[in-house]
């Protein structure tokens, strides 16, 4: 249900429409995406970007959201802690209680490993949860792990360490197995073939699904595994800082109670980072499609312990954010609905672009459109344009909505708009962590051994910017692989002394540096409050 301001703009979309069906607009040149990036992507504003004077990744530039936490104090002393007694000893610690945390902690158990995962909030709450239109894996005759290489290493600017991005496509098919294998409901034709579609960037259709609701029936299902292993998840407990032993190897980490906040003391043989991603830094004010607790903090505990970060300047701005109505303002309109056919049209009614140009390309051309010709509409929380929702029941017949996208229906169904007949109004919103820690192709930091790292905390795998379904992939392919590998490192590791030496050292740099800050990090949780964070 639309108020009167956008009447006129709703009738031009709707008289357009059966023209605008028909349309296929023209992909974009290289050079036109590259000058369009340049001027209109959030990534190359550069005034928007410090530079770091401290740590692995001194001079290079990252969001001064991020640089702040990067550059702060840490939560804790060197002497505040008592080393000498820890609450747990592990094999292996997982940090993280989303897909690569679970994955990980399935295969270092199936290796047989004592395993256990700590998380800041409960096993599930993560990104995982929130992906909606799919997972990508090139197991159809007429597709190949080269073909998904191909695709991926040019929509990532040709950035992602092959090494790891090759691993991610040859490993693809089997993840989807091993995800049936375990109960995930992927969508499937009458003849139980699985049903796959396109994503911006993709050569071939080589999206799985589980309708809308993709990452959240991924996560049920390891979440269920992880719990029928009897994987002891301790819940609500944040991992506040690396623990190393006297040879500089990862071997633990002090841990929080988020209510408590009372310290303890984890030591294990091996360590995965597996904390997700950063939406909630809301960098450059953007909403957010991502988890309550996606605040950057891997990134933050590897980097004080030694671990060098790459890529952590290029962030994904998902294209299609809701813009209205206010309540679900950032809310993710999964890539999914594009695939299915709609368009994406101006004010006007216009279509200004091919719907499945690469990620970075779609928002930066939504950004054009809003900020330089005119084509947008007003929200009341910025501008926006239309995302034509009904040309998928045209073009796909009637129930296609329903079947195929629920729960985008009912999101916004829930404030009175039918997306089978009305469109939605879309501007892009902070999605996904392109950069990360640097790993090897095992899943380890070559800085900090025995440090392992999975999921969205990983930088290199995509390069620049990620396709569609590429994520749900590496926390499967990247998750299960740091699992097997930490699991098999700790059958040979013997820890040492334990020692937050690192800490100091770290403290010692800042005070070099001439850094005077009052931040602390890892930040944990967003402050919408606006109350002290504690
Ligand atoms: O990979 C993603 O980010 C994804 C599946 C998002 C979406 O549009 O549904």
């Amino acid at each position: 249900m639309y108020s009167e301001q956008f009447r006129d703009s709703l009738a031009a979309v709707e008289a357009a429409r059966a023209q605008n069906i028909a349309l296929d607009p023209a992909r974009m040149t290289a050079e036109e995406k590259e000058r369009l990036l340049a001027a209109y992507h959030p990534d190359y504003k550069t005034e928007e970007f410090s530079v770091l004077t401290v740590g692995p990744n001194a001079g290079d530039r990252v969001p001064h959201e991020l640089c702040e936490l990067l550059q702060a104090h840490s939560r804790i002393t060197e002497q505040s802690v008592d080393l000498t007694t820890p609450a747990y000893d592990v094999d292996v610690l997982v940090i993280g209680g989303g897909g690569a945390g679970a994955s990980a902690a399935i295969e270092a158990h199936a290796a047989g490993a004592n395993v256990m995962i700590v998380t800041k909030l409960r096993i599930g709450d993560a990104n995982t949860m929130m992906a909606e239109g799919g997972i990508q894996a090139a197991d159809k005759p007429n597709d190949s792990p080269a073909i998904h290489f191909v695709d991926a290493f040019g929509g990532g600017h040709f950035a992602a360490k092959r090494e790891l991005l090759s691993k991610l496509v040859c490993d693809a098919p089997e993840a989807i197995q091993w995800l049936s294998s375990l109960g995930v409901e992927f969508d499937k034709d009458a003849d139980g073939n699985m049903i796959t579609t396109h994503g911006g960037g993709t050569s071939r259709k080589r999206m799985h699904a589980a309708k809308d609701y993709s990452g959240a029936e991924i996560m049920r299902t390891l979440r269920d595994e992880v719990l029928n292993r009897r994987i002891p998840v301790v819940d609500f407990t944040a991992a506040i800082e690396l623990i190393l032993d006297d040879s500089g190897k990862a071997a633990g980490a002090v841990l929080m109670n988020m209510e408590t906040k009372e310290l303890l003391v984890a030591k294990a043989k091996t360590v995965i980072l597996a904390t997700g991603g950063a939406g909630r830094m809301h960098y450059q004010g953007f909403p957010t499609s991502n988890h309550y607790g996606a605040t950057a903090d891997g990134l933050v505990l590897g980097y004080r312990a030694g671990a060098k970060l790459l890529y952590a300047e290029t962030l994904q701005y998902h294209p299609t954010g809701a813009a209205f109505p206010d309540q679900i303002f950032g809310a993710l309109v999964t890539e999914k609905v594009r695939s299915l056919g709609a368009k994406l049209v101006n004010k006007r009614g216009e279509v200004f672009m091919h719907p499945l140009e690469t990620r970075d390309v779609t928002a930066a051309s939504i950004i054009r459109e809003c900020a330089d010709r005119d084509g947008g509409l007003s929200t009341g929380n910025g501008e926006a344009v239309w995302l034509d929702t009904p040309m998928i029941e045209q073009i796909g017949g009637e129930g296609t909505i329903e079947a195929r996208i629920p729960a985008m229906m009912r999101m916004f169904e829930k404030y009175g708009i039918d997306i089978r007949k009305e469109p939605i109004l879309v501007y892009p919103t902070l999605h996904y962590q392109n950069g990360g820690l640097d790993i090897t192709p095992d899943g380890m930091t070559p800085n900090v051994e025995n440090l392992f790292v999975a999921g969205e905390a990983v930088g290199g795998i995509h390069g620049k910017n990620r396709l569609m379904g590429n994520s749900l992939l590496d926390i499967i392919v990247f998750g299960r692989s740091a699992g097997q590998h930490a699991a098999a490192c700790a059958k040979h590791t013997t820890v040492g002394a334990l020692t937050l030496s690192h800490v100091t050292a770290f403290e010692q740099t800042l005070e070099q540096a001439g850094i005077q800050t009052d931040a602390v990090s890892p930040k944990l949780l967003p402050n919408y409050t606006k109350q002290p964070a504690f």
